[in-house]
């Protein structure tokens, strides 16, 4: 199981240019390391020698990217001007019963007095997830509630996201499918500085830990949902979009639509009659209490002239897709992008996690064939297992427990090995969760025993 012996006889023909650019570099390479690694120092040291010691020259230096004072992805963390804001306002609340006014401009003056977060606002996303107050009833719960909270962490490591578990109610009132709403306002407020805010259910995985939401795509919505019109306006449904995962921008019309939708909940003195009308309206509802999904269809259905412009019903690629329709596909997908990479050297090379990105971006160019989204080969963005309940375990009795877990097993190990990988090791069997193997050079130009 462990990689043979390193052997020239290993490098594919495609592989030996790109190992010969590399060494021509190496003096460069070098230099530019060395220099690296002193401001490193510098950086590491500073507070032990400071002021006796005088290294000016290497932080002064303008052609240097790396200041001492910021940390991070180029943001200050270390600076919280004396400016007020609207935190230092008591009347604001983080509550999901008291609205905000005015959040564009209180977001824009927090940006202004936070320069080094203003740059890249746009394109930054905080992803928030969460799960239940108190252990799992069913056994294997905990167990799989980590593994999902690894899976988002991995994804938002590779991608520079920012990511937040929340395991409380945030109003006793607002608990199952509800309890997103408070938390994703209060996520709003506590980070102005992301454009974004990315709700992913816990039952929800990414299985595509490369795929890069197409923000360009959102420019003009203010939220973004997996969705179909023609299921909300001719079929009626309440599956015509689902709301275990949404983003959602961060400004004014996203905190009013919060208050509307919250307002057909548990928080509501009209939640009983919320919950008649919204299954008078949508027949194939099953249980008679309002929930978020379908107050949010009823939101697009009722008052499409004010929500349809805004809100992105993406159906382009698995935004969520139904784990039923996806999980028996892993393997075959697994072999596809195996056979991709095996004609493709530049998707071969090993590298660091850091720039996984820049492969990702090579890869589109060999996926243009496999589709996107129901029947296609590709990797679905993120597999929802919804109706298996993990945590209780009260899974719909539609399905039997085994291929509730064992899907979610082999999802969250066809993700893993996405990112192991990297790490040097690949699960070969993807229901075997504690079987790891080394992953050799310049696999899997060797199909080889591994
Ligand atoms: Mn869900």
């Amino acid at each position: 199981m462990v990689s043979p012996e390193f052997s020239l006889s290993q490098f594919s023909p495609m592989a030996k240019p790109r190992n010969r650019s590399f060494w021509c570099l190496s003096d460069s390479f070098l230099y530019c390391g060395g220099v690296f690694l002193a401001i490193l120092l510098v950086c590491s040291f500073w507070s032990f020698f400071t002021p006796t010691l005088n290294f000016s020259s290497a932080i002064t230096d303008p052609s240097s990217a790396v200041s001492c004072k910021e940390s991070g992805f180029g943001v200050n963390l270390k600076s919280d001007p004396k400016d007020l804001t609207f935190y230092d306002d008591p009347e604001l609340s983080y509550s999901i019963e008291k609205p905000v006014k005015n959040w564009d401009e209180k977001r824009k003056q927090w940006l202004n007095h936070h320069p080094s977060f203003a740059a890249g606002a746009s394109e930054r996303i905080v992803v928030v997830t969460g799960s239940q107050p108190k252990p799992c009833k069913n056994p294997i719960g905990d167990h799989l509630l980590l593994r999902s909270f690894k899976n988002k962490v991995d994804y938002c490591r590779i991608h520079g996201y920012d990511i937040f578990y929340n395991n409380l109610l945030l109003h006793p009132k607002m608990g199952s499918y509800w309890a997103k709403l408070p938390v994703v306002k209060a996520a709003m407020l506590t980070h102005p500085e992301a454009e974004w805010i990315w709700w992913v259910d816990s039952d929800a995985l990414f299985t595509d830990m490369e795929f890069k939401l197409p923000l360009q795509r959102y420019k003009n919505h203010n939220l973004v949902v997996h969705g179909w019109p023609e299921l909300i306006y001719d079929k009626k449904s309440w599956t015509s979009l689902n709301a275990g995962v949404f983003l959602i921008r961060n400004c004014q019309w996203s905190m009013d639509l919060i208050e509307t939708w919250s307002n057909m909940g548990p928080i509501s003195k009209d939640y009983k009659k919320w919950g008649e009308i919204q299954r008078s309206t949508f027949k194939d509802k099953l249980f008679p209490e309002s929930d978020d999904q379908t107050a949010l269809i009823y939101l697009l259905y009722k008052h499409k002239e004010k929500y349809y412009d805004h809100i992105y019903l993406e159906g382009e690629f698995y935004f969520e897709g139904y784990w039923v329709e996806i999980f028996g596909r892993y393997e075959n997908t697994t072999e596809m992008y195996l056979a991709i990479e095996r004609g493709a050297a530049e998707l071969r090379r090993r590298h660091a996690e850091k720039v996984s990105e820049q492969y990702g971006a090579f890869r589109e160019e060999y996926l243009k064939s496999a589709g996107n989204g129901k029947g296609s080969w590709r990797r679905p963005l993120i597999t929802h297992f919804t109706g298996c309940q993990p945590c209780n375990g009260d899974h719909n009795k539609m399905y039997d427990g085994e291929s509730c877990w064992n899907g979610m097993v082999k999802a969250l190990n066809f993700a893993d090995n996405q990112v192991l990988r990297k790490y040097g090791f690949i699960h070969p069997d993807l229901l075997d969760s504690s079987i790891v193997s080394e992953v050799p050079f310049d696999y899997p130009a060797d199909e080889g025993p591994w």
